[in-house]
């Protein structure tokens, strides 16, 4: 079997394996077997692929010096066949293109193999490609979506999924108020700037490892998928611990400016605060869907939260780190007035836990 041959029954192979992949949907079982037949199949490739380069560079050399020689495919078989190889380390040359002899022009014009090297390289990357989708797919299936009581941790992040958006990924906390509960807010050292505009509040901003904001859309998706409560977790300068739960948290859509629909009833020792800004629309300094004709209270507090004509709250404002007494800074209304916290944090979780 001439080289040629055996590259076109290579090709026919690796159509036939790539159709058969397309069809596959199933475990993670099936897909691994495929990532791994498929690597096998590259570094095959990779083998006849360099085989090809050195028998192109021998008809090269051939044509060149021997002259009437050059037919010889003797050793070209004897090339397909040694098993040790080292493609890789001559593709991964930098400057093995430029060293190649076989590109000069002489030698390509009487020898197919540079034509069948090209479209060999083709299917490798063609095949690399696919292994890449499928290896995205092999992940997307090794982290299915779970919930985060579920998670025995203290803190952990998880990949939740909830009709109407893509998976996304939560950060689990079972410490502050007991298990299952989604952050999605944090702030305590100032670190992150949380004056931002509509699209950062809409679809979150920060570090899962630091200070964030999970973002609208998802707590809207999470929140309608099923009844939730809210859980917010305040801590003074004197690092007195407050907190404040309503057992039915709702927030609308984008299209509703992400309104504050449902809270439920109060329960805690830092005063029912956020009950002032039921029904309220979400502003931030961008998009003004307050109350309040003369301005944008997001403006007048430096934050994105739900306002009204006013507001009683304002957990997104400036980190003032010596607890000073400013409207822009971290407040709960109820609790130390205009005084900043130094921590706060917001959670929420499923009211039924029935998984
Ligand atoms: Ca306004």
């Amino acid at each position: 079997m001439t080289a040629k041959m055996k590259f076109f029954i290579y090709i026919l192979f690796l159509k036939c394996f790539t159709l058969s992949v397309a069809t596959e949907t199933e475990d993670n079982k099936v897909l691994n077997n495929l990532l791994e037949s498929k690597l096998i199949n590259i570094i095959d490739l990779r083998g006849i692929l360099g085989a090809l380069e050195l028998n192109a560079t021998y008809k090269n050399i051939k044509t060149l010096n021997i002259g009437s020689k050059a037919n010889d495919n003797s050793n070209v078989l004897g090339l397909l066949q040694k098993p040790n190889f080292n493609v890789e380390e001559q593709m991964q040359r930098p400057d093995h293109k430029a060293k190649k002899p076989f590109q000069t022009e002489k030698a390509l014009s009487t020898d197919e193999t540079a034509t069948a090297v090209k479209q060999l390289k083709a299917q490798v990357d063609n095949l690399q490609l696919s292994v890449f989708q499928l290896q995205n797919l092999v992940n997307s299936n090794t982290n299915k979506p779970k919930s985060c009581l579920t998670d025995k941790g203290r803190e952990s992040n998880q990949v939740i999924k909830v009709p109407g958006v893509d998976a996304f990924r939560v950060v689990c906390d079972s410490c502050a108020a007991g298990p299952g509960w989604i952050v999605i807010q944090r702030r305590f050292d100032g670190s992150l700037d949380f004056y931002r505009d509509w699209n950062a509040y809409r679809f979150g901003f920060g570090y899962f490892d630091g200070e964030f904001f999970l973002g609208l859309e998802y707590i809207h998706h999470l929140t309608i998928s099923r009844p939730y409560e809210l859980y917010i977790e305040l801590i003074d300068f004197e690092n007195q611990l407050y907190f404040a739960r309503y057992d039915n948290f709702l927030i609308g859509s984008a299209e509703e400016k992400f309104a504050l629909k449902s809270l439920g009833t109060y329960s805690g020792n830092a005063g029912d605060a956020l009950s002032y800004n039921l029904y309220d629309k979400f502003s931030t300094y961008d998009s003004d869907n307050d109350n309040w004709l003369h301005g944008n209270c997001a403006n007048y507090y430096e934050s994105g939260w739900w306002f009204g004509s006013d507001t009683n709250s304002n957990l997104n404002g400036r980190y003032y780190k010596w607890g000073q007494r400013n409207a822009r800074g971290i407040w709960w209304y109820t609790l130390r007035g205009y005084n900043s916290l130094k921590s706060v944090k917001m959670l929420i979780r499923p009211k039924y836990t029935l998984v």
